[in-house]
Formats: C-alpha cells, sequence, structure tokens
C-alpha cells in the first residue's frame, strides 16, 4: 500500500466504494463520476501508478485484469460491446495515480474519444 494513494485506501476499505468483483490480487468498483451506463474501474491490489510502470513480471497481474474486466463486461450485459482503458499521465487524462482499466459501456462509444 502507498500512503496517500486514493485507490489503496479503497483497496484497504478506509474509503468507501460500491465493489462489483474482487479476486486475490484484483478489485472492482464502480466509478464516483460515470461515463456511461457502465463505468467500473479495475485495479490492482498492489499499488502500481500507471501502465507504464507493468513490465513482464505483471504478466499473470494483467490477464487477471483483463479476465475480470471481461467478466463484468458480461454480467452488466455490455460483453458484446465495451471499452476497456487506462490513462496514462496527467496529460492523458490520469488523474489518480494507481493502475486502473475504466470499464465503459452501456452506450454508443465514439471513436477517436477527445
Ligand atoms: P483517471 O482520470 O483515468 O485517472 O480515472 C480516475 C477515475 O477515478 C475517475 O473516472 C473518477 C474516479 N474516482 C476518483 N475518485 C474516486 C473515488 O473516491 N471513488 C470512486 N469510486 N471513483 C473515484
Amino acid at each position: 500500500m502507498s500512503e496517500d494513494c486514493l485507490f489503496c485506501k479503497i483497496v484497504a476499505g478506509e474509503i468507501p466504494s460500491e465493489q462489483v468483483a474482487s479476486t486475490d490480487d484484483v478489485y472492482a468498483f464502480r466509478d464516483i463520476n460515470p461515463a456511461a451506463p457502465t463505468h467500473v474501474l479495475v485495479i490492482p491490489k498492489e499499488h502500481i501508478a500507471s501502465a507504464a510502470d507493468l513490465g513482464s513480471r505483471h504478466g499473470a497481474l494483467v490477464a487477471e485484469i483483463f479476465e475480470v474486466a471481461r467478466r463484468i463486461a458480461q454480467n452488466e450485459g455490455i460483453g458484446d460491446a465495451y471499452r476497456l482503458v487506462s490513462n496514462v499521465g496527467a496529460g492523458a487524462g490520469q488523474s489518480v495515480f494507481h493502475l486502473h482499466f475504466h470499464v465503459i459501456g452501456g452506450r454508443e462509444l465514439s471513436w477517436p474519444p477527445g
């Protein structure tokens, strides 16, 4: 756990969240400011600042994150069309520096994003 990390505090239960899924290494919860009918954040329980900090040692963890995301999308009824996105760096819109993947769906999604 990294002190002063919002999502570490959510994983620790120090800040409440609406849990969607939890495994040994991965936690998922609803975004506080949803951009679509389904907007869930999938995060590693371990503190990793962003996708730029991932390496080959994280292979199993990344696979589990994608697996959890797929299960969530299926459970939410959007398994055939959803966006799985991770912003890297403030300039790309990252506001919380604990790796997270947005699972977004339930409405028409345009491309490219803004
Ligand atoms: P990003 O901007 O890509 O770093 O995404 C961070 C997301 O985290 C953003 O969509 C809003 C969400 N968020 C920020 N603070 C909280 C919180 O306290 N609880 C929950 N559930 N979501 C949060």
